[in-house]
């Protein structure tokens, strides 16, 4: 009975398709890029109930989407890394698992400590062999313009919160930062997974649901400055997300959006377009071509009156005119627990929602569906997919700032982005980001690039290199190492 929530295929073109509904191991409540583009995901257990404790997933797209894609494997730690926060270390390539889950006396949604690393060469978890200073269930992982990783938020215990940030350096281990303690921008008032960037100016942007907004020095035992910002309430569970450099497009209470601009001395905010309703618990991603989409969520939160309230309908803001349009329509709600994340093909893998007992009308979402965007289709209405460009040869590793070559198929070639491959789980991304870049053509398909000058525009990791042809087509993207 999903006929009513087909998109046309004359309109593929514009709006983009879903595609059929896949079904999945666990509730892909979180899930994360590895380096070589396969995909971690974990939440639940294989019935969808909440709990990470006992198993996780490593879909590999190569392989398709059958039940031969996927590697479900035991979770060999103990750690009910539900409600986590996860990123890639740059320095060995491990997946940081931050915090989660505990169950104290049968009682679920106390916090855990532990600290855990994946390893995407043996697929299995280890123990960091430490714990952090303080428990934390819903943290924030922010990877900085050093390689080091931001640990902000959580949850300690019921009614208690962390409003010290810590801080992994892969060299000389964890610290504490006393100095940026703040209740309004990580602790009591803002502690549900923070919002924190990377900022061009070296110091990290911190942006509280109350509409506040600080500027964090992460040296030393850290600092905080309130910054001269009053934005209009936003939520845990409304996006935001960096899609230029030193530019983040905030989706706030009633559906208003905000375009901010971190660039300059104080933060520069502007009134953008009305993205049409209110979304809790939607995800907004970055495409290959730059463009965000906006998909899942409904207008109340945690999907209360779900069969009222869900949005299906997905919507894509475009950054150069800075309007929304309506995008195609999915078949599953994506609402409490539900992800996204960007795929080496350009199209974007949105899965999950559901798996937490206290939700009323809670849906077990053990599936995924993938979007095919707009740029995908021939760009009539015939709703067929067009013609792709291939990325013949690009480096696997370039230092800021360094020229770099790369061979196409074609001298058709009208934009080059790199997105930083995404970690997403409960409305945030924690990784993604977009710089463009900036070529110039050498003849014969072959191009020199220039890498993206700094850290602090572009923290170490890993990038999809997307590369456009002038019809707005993407080649299938390679990941490209960024560091030092
Ligand atoms: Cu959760």
């Amino acid at each position: 009975m999903d006929w009513f929530r087909e998109t046309s295929p004359a309109q593929y073109h514009l709006r983009g398709q879903f595609g059929p509904v896949l079904d999945w191991p666990i509730n892909p409540i979180h899930v994360i890029t590895l380096p070589d583009a396969r995909i971690l995901s974990y939440g639940t257990d294989l019935r969808g109930r909440q709990g990470a404790q006992f198993h996780y997933d490593v879909w590999d797209p190569k392989q398709g989407t059958g039940w031969a894609s996927h590697l479900t494997l035991p979770n060999t730690v103990g750690t009910d890394i539900f409600c986590s926060g996860q990123v890639i270390v740059p320095a060995d390539d491990s997946v940081l698992l931050v915090g989660g889950d505990r169950t104290v006396d049968g009682v679920r949604n106390e916090s855990s400590p532990d600290l855990n690393f994946f390893d995407y060469k043996t697929n299995g978890l280890r123990s960091a062999g430490r714990t952090l200073e303080r428990p934390r269930w819903y943290p924030t992982v922010t990877t900085l313009a050093t390689g080091e990783i931001l640990v902000t938020g959580g949850r300690m215990a019921p009614d208690h919160y962390a409003p010290i940030p810590e801080l992994y350096n892969p060299k000389t281990g964890w610290r504490t930062l006393p100095g940026a303690e703040s209740d309004q921008a990580f602790g009591e008032r803002n502690w549900d997974y923070p919002r924190v960037w990377q900022a061009p100016n070296g110091k990290l942007f911190a942006l509280s649901v109350d509409g506040s907004a600080y500027s964090v020095d992460a040296s030393g035992e850290g600092s905080i400055e309130k910054l001269n910002v009053d934005l209009p309430r936003g939520h845990p569970y409304l996006p935001s997300v960096m899609y230029m450099p030193g530019k983040i497009m905030a989706v706030r209470w009633l559906g208003e959006t905000f375009d901010i601009d971190i660039n300059g001395k104080q933060p520069d905010i502007k009134t953008a377009a009305w993205s049409g309703l209110v979304r809790f618990n939607s995800s907004l991603t970055i495409m290959a071509d730059g463009k965000l989409l906006l998909n899942g969520g409904g207008l109340l939160n945690n999907g209360r009156f779900w069969y009222l309230t869900t949005n299906y309908e997905s919507k894509i803001w475009d950054p150069a005119t800075e309007k929304w349009s309506v995008g195609a329509i999915a078949k599953r709600m994506r609402m409490y627990h539900s992800s996204a994340v960007l795929l080496t093909d350009g199209t974007v893998l949105t899965g999950g929602g559901g798996g937490d007992s206290t939700i009323p009308g809670r849906n077990e979402n053990l599936n995924a569906e993938i979007y095919y965007p707009p740029y995908l289709f021939k760009n009539d209405e015939s709703g067929e997919f067009a013609t792709r460009p291939v990325l013949q040869a690009a480096p696997t590793y370039v230092a800021w700032g360094q020229s770099f070559e790369i061979r196409m198929d074609t001298s058709d070639v009208s934009k080059m982005n790199f997105i930083k491959t995404g970690s997403a789980t409960h409305t945030n991304n924690f990784d993604q980001r977009l710089v463009p870049l900036v070529y110039k053509a050498l003849g014969g398909g072959r191009f020199e690039v220039v890498a993206p000058a700094s850290g602090n525009v572009a923290p170490p990791g890993y990038y999809h290199l997307f590369v456009l042809n002038q019809a707005g087509v993407p080649a299938v993207s390679r990941l490209v190492k960024l560091g030092s």
